[in-house]
């Protein structure tokens, strides 16, 4: 029984994921879903983002979290367009919460949209919200045994941040490991090491970034 509300969830989840997806392709916008555990550093590469793009791209964003503006205002502060969810308890962003959202961006004004999920390496994977990519992070200090640990998101994303690397020589982390196991759940995993910190690696993401916006 437990089993069949469950999957009607998800059901229901999908169809309005693929409505989103409909409207983000209408209005030719890139949507990039955002996932880590608490604390890997999601936000502080928006604000750095909303720096190195000022003037070329278009970025808004909508950020989950159990409770407070707090994100939001970081983005905002950084010049990007910034919508706060407050999911009260809910361990994830589901697509009929990115739709309600939705309301709140100018679209129409916008080349990038970057969900930042809520910190969890478990639920967030489970739930589409219409995005084109699932992105997820993985900062050095949380070990190097986690794609093991929670396959699924790792599995589900089209790109693996690796960050705070300014971090690896005070930690017992080794980062091939970490490489090695997560392709070893998903061989086409694009993997970019990152410190937002000491600018390490962020070319490369942003290039990525910007093939990806202007594809659509
Ligand atoms: N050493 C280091 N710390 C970082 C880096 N990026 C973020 N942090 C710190 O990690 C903590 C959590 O960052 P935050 O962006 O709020 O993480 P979020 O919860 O994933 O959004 C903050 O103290 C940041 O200053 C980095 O590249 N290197
Ligand atoms: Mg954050």
């Amino acid at each position: 029984m437990r089993v069949a509300v469950v999957k009607n969830i998800l059901d229901a989840n999908s169809r309005i994921a693929q409505e989103n997806r409909k409207l983000f392709d209408a209005h030719g916008l890139t949507v990039i879903n955002l996932m880590s555990s608490p604390g890997a550093g999601k936000t502080t590469l928006l604000e750095q983002m909303g720096v190195h793009f000022a003037g070329r791209l278009k970025i808004g964003v909508i950020e989950g979290d159990i409770q407070t503006t707090l994100d939001a205002e970081r983005v905002a502060a950084a010049g990007l367009e910034a919508v706060q969810i407050e999911t009260d308890g809910a361990c994830h962003l589901d697509a009929n919460m990115i739709r309600n959202a939705l309301a709140d961006l100018p679209l129409d004004g916008l080349d990038l949209l970057v969900v930042e999920n809520v910190g969890n390496l478990v639920c967030p994977a489970e739930f589409n919200i219409g995005e084109d990519h699932k992105v997820m992070m993985l900062s050095v200090t949380e070990g190097d045994d986690k794609p093991y640990k929670y396959p699924l998101m790792f599995k589900e994303s089209r790109v693996l941040l690796i960050s705070k690397v300014d971090l690896l020589p005070h930690l017992r982390c080794n980062i091939e490991k970490i490489k090695e196991a997560a392709r070893s759940i998903n061989p086409d995993l694009i993997i970019f090491e990152i410190s937002a910190y000491s600018g390490q690696g962020l070319d490369d993401w942003h290039s990525w970034i910007q093939e990806q916006t202007a594809e659509k």
